[in-house]
């Protein structure tokens, strides 16, 4: 039973027969289709994905929205791929470029309180010059510093690049990091797995089935990951659907990711060329029919540095469970990117605040999502 009906979704309109028959799929816990997903792309109103989405929210974690307090390290942005769709990115010494010595890392991270976090994610570019040593002692000096923290750290392209750099497996880069401290890893790099679109958008990045293979051997490895979509610039539904699908299928047979994240693709500074974003019913839409087909995949991440903390608030009735995170003013990704957060910070209080004021729950969880403290 599940207390909510198709007559309580729709109203009193008319729905299609497809509509009717995914959304008694949905109520009776069965897993969509490719098909039931790309119809919903195509033809589903945002309020009826959007009513279904937050059903299974509700039945998987009732008004709880979990948080956590973390901050970013963004080592370098040198990065040999050259992405189409990044802003990020620097030539090596050229202007903007930055490239921080454990030194400079630890005198930041010594000036933060103990009881200030509980994360800390460290993504950057791939640099040529950077041996897996320097990545090695980096998460050393973090341990050393914030014994108590976790360390969610570099997407499969980063340890891809290690592995190449240092003429290693990647199975063998995955087993240095974590004798060094690697507790997880984030989601980044994924991008859209469609081999001819990402050919065009970042030709000489990890490809799909790499990015896949490298999450699978870090699952095999006990390290729990996330996972991302790059969404909003020249991917068809059809696309996002086969993505998501890719990343399905793989935790049916690993059960590794905590996560999906999807990172909605920002226009300002990048050589892409999309010349408008998406509107944010798109986002919503996107967010609901993630939360619906990718059923296996517990949390749905709202990256509200990126999308804006008014607008994230949103996402919390379209099937979002988790709003990262405190951040402290620790990222660029997004400000470069044209996001309207250019200083992202959210204390703990003003999380709080945040999530209660859209009658949610706060819960306080770590990098695994075990819970820390309900408010
Ligand atoms: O892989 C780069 C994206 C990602 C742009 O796992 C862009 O918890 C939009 O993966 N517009 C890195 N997106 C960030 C990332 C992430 C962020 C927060 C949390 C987690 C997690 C992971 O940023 C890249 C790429 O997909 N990106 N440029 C852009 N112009
Ligand atoms: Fe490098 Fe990542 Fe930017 Fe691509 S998205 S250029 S891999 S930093």
């Amino acid at each position: 039973m599940t207390g909510l009906e198709i007559r309580d979704i729709v109203g009193k309109t008319t729905i299609s027969s497809e509509l009717q028959i995914i959304a008694e799929k949905v109520l009776n816990n069965e897993r969509l289709t490719c098909d039931d997903a790309l119809y919903l792309y195509e033809h589903a109103n945002l309020n009826f994905v959007g009513m279904l989405a937050n059903f299974v929210k509700t039945k998987k974690f009732g008004d709880k929205v979990f948080f956590n307090k973390n901050i970013h390290v963004e080592p370098s942005n040198v990065c040999v791929h050259k992405c189409k769709f990044c802003s990020y990115y620097r030539e090596e010494k050229s202007e903007g470029s930055w490239e921080y010595s454990i030194e400079e890392i630890a005198k930041q991270l010594q000036t933060i309180p103990q009881e200030a976090l509980t994360e800390v994610h460290i993504v950057g570019g791939c640099h040529p010059a950077r041996k897996i040593d320097y990545y090695c002692d980096l998460l050393r000096t973090v341990k050393e510093i914030l014994p108590h923290v976790y360390i969610k750290a570099f997407t499969a392209v980063e340890i891809e690049y290690m592995a190449k750099l240092n003429n290693l497996s990647t199975n063998e880069v995955l087993q240095k990091l974590k004798q060094s401290g690697l507790d997880a890893m984030p989601g980044g790099g994924a991008e859209i797995f469609d081999e001819k679109l990402r050919a065009e958008i970042c030709p000489s990045k990890t490809l799909s089935a790499d990015w896949l293979a490298i999450h699978k051997q870090a699952h095999q490895l006990g390290i729990e990951t996330n996972a991302t979509i790059l969404y909003g610039h020249r991917e068809t539904f059809a696309n996002r659907v086969d993505h998501l699908n890719r990343l399905r299928t793989l935790q049916d047979e690993t059960n590794g990711f905590n996560a999906f994240i999807p990172l909605k693709y920002k226009k300002e500074n990048n050589v892409l060329g999309i010349e408008r974003e998406l509107p944010w019913t798109e986002d919503l839409r996107n967010f609901a029919i993630t939360r619906l087909f990718l059923d296996n995949i517990p949390h749905l991440k709202v990256y509200w540095p990126m999308l804006g903390k008014e607008f994230s608030q949103i996402t919390l009735d379209y099937g979002v469970d988790d709003f990262d995170g405190t951040i402290n003013d620790s990222t660029k990704i997004y400000s470069m990117a044209g996001s309207v957060e250019t200083k992202p910070i959210l204390t703990q209080e003003e999380m709080i605040i945040l999530l209660k004021e859209n009658n949610k729950i706060p819960v306080e969880r770590d990098t695994l999502y075990n819970i820390i403290k309900e408010y």
